[in-house]
């Protein structure tokens, strides 16, 4: 089938937020409320496989401070950790710059008359915020459907958000491409049945892309024809 739209993941796609915004930004909220806690990058990349921010701050804390994982005060710790993070990668978003190509594949698609889609696990807030501080006011409005965050089931390696997406946009899997950047994200959207291109950011160069159907270190210089061929190699692969 003909390719009509691109899914894109946010986190570590569009941006290097993951070791731009994020970490700093979990850091941050540590140190605000004082915990004795610091994430870095080997630790964060590791961490990464926990998607969502409520979900890894408390799988770290049960591995590593199981007593405070432990006290009746923890839900509402990890509630308000996660409102200073968000409140910190907000304030960070303005620097973040968008990887390589990113920027001018999303209008070349558009011109192209290609349909465009997100599917992250990250808070809706951060990513119009991004989109905004990047793109433009108008960015978000490019998008058809922009499934953020955890009203959609189980998040990242779970295939919810992506079939969240094709539902919203009355496309089959094979209709579409996915772009993601981390073995979590391709591990969803290959469990929706999408081709799935894969740039890996920053954390997750080590981790196995077994089942893309294409690595590309980033978007530099990518055009809508190249999507279409690695659509149409990859069905025709698999078929
Ligand atoms: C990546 C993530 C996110 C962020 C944290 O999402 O795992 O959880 O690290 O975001 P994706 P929140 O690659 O799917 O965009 O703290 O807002 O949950
Ligand atoms: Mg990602």
């Amino acid at each position: 089938m003909e390719l009509q739209a691109l899914i894109f993941d946010v986190d570590g796609t569009l941006a290097e937020t993951e070791r731009d915004g994020h970490r700093p930004a979990f850091n941050a909220a540590f140190a605000e409320l004082g915990l004795p806690w610091h994430w870095d990058a080997a630790r964060y990349a590791e961490l990464l496989r926990v998607a969502g921010g409520r979900e890894r701050i408390r799988h770290y804390a049960r591995a590593n401070d199981a007593a405070r994982a432990a006290r009746g005060d923890f839900d509402a710790l990890v509630a308000a950790l996660h409102a200073a993070k968000t409140r910190h990668y907000l304030e960070r978003v303005r620097d973040l710059q968008l990887r390589p190509g990113v920027g001018a594949l999303l209008k070349a698609a558009r011109a192209a008359g290609l349909r465009l889609a997100i599917a992250t696990t990250t808070t809706p807030d951060n990513v119009s915020a991004l989109l905004r501080a990047q793109l433009g006011a108008e960015a978000p409005g490019w998008f058809e459907v922009i499934a953020a965050g955890d009203t959609f089931g189980a998040k990242k390696p779970a295939p919810d958000v992506y079939l969240h997406c094709l539902a919203r946009l009355a496309l089959p899997a094979s209709a579409c491409l996915a772009i993601e950047d981390s073995a979590i994200g391709l591990a969803a959207a290959r469990a929706a049945g999408l081709a799935t291109l894969v740039t890996p950011s920053a954390y997750c160069l080590a981790e196995d892309f077994a089942g893309a159907a294409a690595r590309l270190p980033d978007l530099a210089a990518c055009q809508p024809q190249d999507l279409q061929r690695i659509h149409a190699e990859h069905f025709a692969t698999a078929n």
